[in-house]
């Protein structure tokens, strides 16, 4: 255990009693805490000299806007923030990247994207560019994803959706270049009642394979494709038809149908999600499919369909290469590792909803829910079964509203190259499995510490960059107020299962 030293707060605690057949997790644990209760938290890697910082936002009471940047050292972070200020309403987003040669943190205002410097920690305009967000509000400054290297040059652009289209501007040497507005609009939607716009689903993938990434939305079970040229991405778009049977209309018929309450006979498909997960740089489609044949009676399946080498680029066939079934109805299908260039595994989240669950749920206040990990392969590229499941129990109140979701996260907590799984244990503490190879550990760790009701507010992400994932727990309303200024960090640290 690691003692105070300095002004570094370092709060290591050992987490709860010694269970029979378990053993307690490692984490080093200490906890900022903010003037003002924080709406969004980022771990920002690069910052400060290479260490990275925490960035935390919050409003006062009066709806004040508060930003605070506090370094990341090797075991802890640091309890003093080296940025603590206020910013003007107008800020409404923000996000991180390279400018030149230094990371920077960036912030969206209505009339386009300004710069922090840190030294003098003031904004600075960095470049104007409307987007759908044209009017300051007091709502919470939160994290958008407007940065990123879209063209491959090392370089990070910016990609803002406006109501005449998506605005690019690409960085050179010499700055930002905006580009030709491209027809990818906003699609106008109604929420009981209540217009808003929705921003389109961007895919970056090299869809016409001559080994550069273009860009695409998905219109009418078609890929609009912008390619990208010599000049940057074309105005105009090559449209390339996915031959999968899914619904012919709009992807959001597909929930009024799921919803509608005439339960006759259905089987009914929209794509989930489109991302690599086989590896080969190729977008490969997952689509959910809803089979119902009654009220009580429905359950849901996604399905793999790989993208391949076409003649006219990437294409699908109509068969799924693979299936990740549920005899219930699933509420997610999570990637592990989205961000490496290796192939995939899965994780389907589902709960049963039959008529005497649904009883059960109501009397006891909790739903089972069903995690299976599917590991990738070859031949087959998901098994039939799942590698591993667990289960988790959500809570609700009936009274309050308050529905209590676990956490359920994978990531190598202890450092051995194995993904561990981490599951939530109400807001009492963490239960970790050890990953050994394919499979796990017998037994199991437990570290106790609050945790949020609200099971989204645990992110893992490794905070200091030693190979090791750790966790940031967050809180919120159901919490409580003195809660909600508090944020956790678990870092991830040599753990062994007892051997008993
Ligand atoms: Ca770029
Ligand atoms: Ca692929
Ligand atoms: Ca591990
Ligand atoms: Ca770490």
């Amino acid at each position: 255990m690691r003692a105070r030293c300095g002004d570094i707060v370092l709060q290591s605690l050992v987490g709860g009693l010694l269970c029979a057949g378990t053993a307690n997790a490692q984490f080093i644990e200490s906890e900022l805490e903010f003037n003002v209760p924080i709406d969004s938290h980022r771990v920002l890697r690069g910052f400060e000299d290479g260490r990275g910082s925490i960035l935390l936002t919050g409003r006062s009471k009066t709806s004040e806007k508060y930003i605070a940047l506090y370094p990341i050292l090797n075991d802890s972070v640091h309890a003093t923030a080296t940025i603590d200020m206020t910013v003007p309403a107008e800020v409404l987003f923000f996000d991180a990247g390279r400018v030149g040669d230094e990371m920077s943190l960036l912030f969206l205002t209505p009339s386009g994207i300004s710069r922090l410097e840190p030294e003098s920690a003031t904004l600075l305009p960095l470049a104007d560019m409307p987007s759908i967000f044209r009017t300051p509000s007091n709502a919470a400054v939160t994290e958008l994803d407007f940065f990123m290297d879209v063209n491959q040059d090392g370089r990070d652009d910016i990609v803002l959706t406006d109501f005449d289209g998506l605005r690019i501007a690409l960085q050179s040497e010499d700055g930002f270049v905006q580009q030709n507005v491209l027809n990818i609009r906003p699609e106008l939607r109604f929420n009981q009642g209540a217009p808003y716009y929705q921003v389109q689903d961007l895919h970056y993938f090299d869809f016409t394979l001559d080994g550069k990434k273009d860009l695409a939305i998905i219109r009418d079970n078609r890929f609009l494709v912008f390619e990208y040229t010599e000049s940057g991405f074309a105005s105009s778009s090559i449209s390339m038809p996915i031959d999968i049977e899914i619904l012919d209309e709009a992807n959001e018929s597909y929930d009024d149908q799921v919803v509608d309450i005439d339960q006759s006979d259905f089987r009914v498909s929209r794509i989930d999600k489109v991302a690599d997960l086989d590896g080969d740089e190729l977008p490969d489609i997952m689509t959910i499919t809803t089979v119902s044949s009654g009220l009580f009676n429905k359950h849901t399946e996604y399905n793999v369909h790989l993208g391949r080498n076409g003649s006219d680029g990437v294409r699908y066939e109509s068969i799924a290469d693979a299936q990740i079934p549920s005899d219930g109805i699933q509420v997610a299908l999570s990637i592990l590792g989205e961000d490496d260039d290796t192939g995939k595994d899965l994780v389907s989240t589902s709960f049963r909803l039959g008529f005497g669950e649904l009883i059960t749920a109501l009397f006891s206040r909790s739903i089972k829910i069903n995690v299976e990990l599917y590991r990738i392969g070859t031949e087959p590229l998901y098994p039939a079964k799942p590698d591993y499941r667990a289960k988790v129990k959500l809570r609700f109140s009936l009274s309050t509203g308050f529905v209590n979701v676990p956490a359920v996260r994978f990531g190598d907590f202890d450092g051995d190259g194995n993904s561990d799984l981490m599951l939530q244990q109400d807001v009492e503490g963490l239960e970790i499995r050890l990953g050994d190879g394919r499979d796990f550990k017998s037994g199991k760790l437990k570290w106790s510490t609050t945790l949020p009701r609200d099971g989204t507010l645990i992110k893992v992400v490794d905070v200091n960059g030693d190979e090791r994932q750790d966790v940031l727990v967050g809180y919120g309303r159901g919490d409580g107020d003195e809660m909600r200024t508090r944020l956790r960090i678990l870092l991830g640290h040599p753990m062994e299962v007892d051997a008993r």
